[in-house]
């Protein structure tokens, strides 16, 4: 079983008859639109499911700095380096606010992050793929944080108050991101023939991955009935995969791309396009710690938590003899 099946508690969703009078009192106010802030009660299992998801999440913008962090000494102009850097420090700076908002749960930082190395958390399947070429940073900005864009909108209105607030500025950084991946596209595909052929060769290698970032289809998601009953999720995996598809195949489009999928097409009745079947024995080994980079990923990451140990004791003592110092004025 892919899920860590992280025990909630809640084996099956319950009716509100179900439900005793405190948890019933808490899903009237989710149901009624009000915000839960840290201070206010909640159920252990809604608890722990936004620990779930929000520590994924964090995990997944700190290992998600590692592809393209491979490219910026590589990075074809002084600006596109620049700009490359700034996305990778607002993936930093992502990590961190969800950390905190997740610390407002009662988990500590330490114990999320020993979670990631020890590889029982999980991170976004996506950034288990490796980055081969400088259109990879295309495709990443456009297609990777134009997903999570699509993801994290509805979060801005999630019912946990400090996940919902830190999406907002996720969210807009984001917008900044999926522009600049655009705009390597772009450049690539008004460039000659062979970058043209980088892009699409890009366009291939991120398209599925991209799509299977929405996690697995409705029937076969785990903790998709209770967390939307808690307004965690607003929508479901395959609806925001579709809106995905909706929007980036006109893109593909204007940049004289073809989408690596025969089965594509519009479909006049629905209003949407068509779409094959994903691969889900992919997803699937990714999620076990089988995909292209896994492992790679992994060390890279407790490397450099490692080789940052000198630095946060430096902190730690410094702030300790401060407050010795303090204390003996
Ligand atoms: N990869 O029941 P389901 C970024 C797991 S970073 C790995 O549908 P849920 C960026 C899922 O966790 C953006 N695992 O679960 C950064 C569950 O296992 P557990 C990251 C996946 O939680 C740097 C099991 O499969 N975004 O944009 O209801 C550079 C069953 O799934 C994946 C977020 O984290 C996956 N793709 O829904 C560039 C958004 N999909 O936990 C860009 C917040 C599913 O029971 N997260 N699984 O062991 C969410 O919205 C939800 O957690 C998901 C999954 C839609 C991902």
């Amino acid at each position: 079983m892919y899920a860590q099946l992280v025990d909630t508690g809640t084996q099956r969703l319950r009716s509100t008859a179900e439900l005793p009078p405190e948890e019933r009192a808490f899903q009237e106010r989710i149901d009624a639109g009000v915000k839960i802030e840290p201070k206010d009660w909640m159920p252990e299992a809604y608890r722990k499911t936004l620990i779930r998801q929000i520590s994924q999440h964090a995990h997944s913008e700190i290992v998600g700095q590692l592809p393209e962090g491979n490219w910026v000494t590589r990075a074809p102009t002084l600006q596109r380096k620049a700009i490359l850097l700034a996305k990778i420090q607002d993936e930093a700076g992502h990590g961190l606010y969800l950390y905190s908002a997740a610390e407002t749960l009662g988990v500590s930082r330490d114990e999320l992050l020993e979670a990631l190395h020890s590889g029982k958390a999980k991170y976004s399947s996506i950034f288990n793929y490796p980055t081969l070429s400088w259109a990879d940073m295309g495709a990443i900005g456009w297609l990777v944080d134009g997903s999570a864009i699509i993801n994290q909108i509805p979060l801005c209105r999630c019912s946990y108050g400090p996940y919902a607030r830190a999406m907002i500025r996720v969210c807009k950084e984001e917008s900044f991101h999926a522009r600049q991946g655009y705009d390597i596209m772009l450049a690539l595909c008004r460039g000659s023939a062979e970058q043209k052929q980088m892009a699409q060769d890009a366009l291939n290698r991120w398209w599925w991955p991209s799509l299977m970032m929405f996690g697995p289809s409705d029937a076969d998601s785990v903790n998709s009935a209770q967390s939307a009953a808690w307004r965690i999720k607003l929508f479901s995996n395959d609806e925001l995969r579709q809106r995905m598809v909706d929007q980036t195949v006109p893109q593909v489009e204007h940049l004289g791309l073809s989408v690596p999928d025969p089965e594509l097409r519009w479909n006049e009745e629905r209003g949407h396009y068509d779409f094959g079947e994903i691969d889900w024995s992919e997803f699937h080994d990714v999620l076990k710690g089988n995909g292209p980079c896994n492992r790679e990923r992994l060390r890279t990451r407790v490397q450099a938590y490692e080789d940052g140990r000198w630095f946060r004791d430096a902190l730690v003592a410094h702030a300790e003899k401060s407050a010795a110092q303090r204390a003996a004025a």
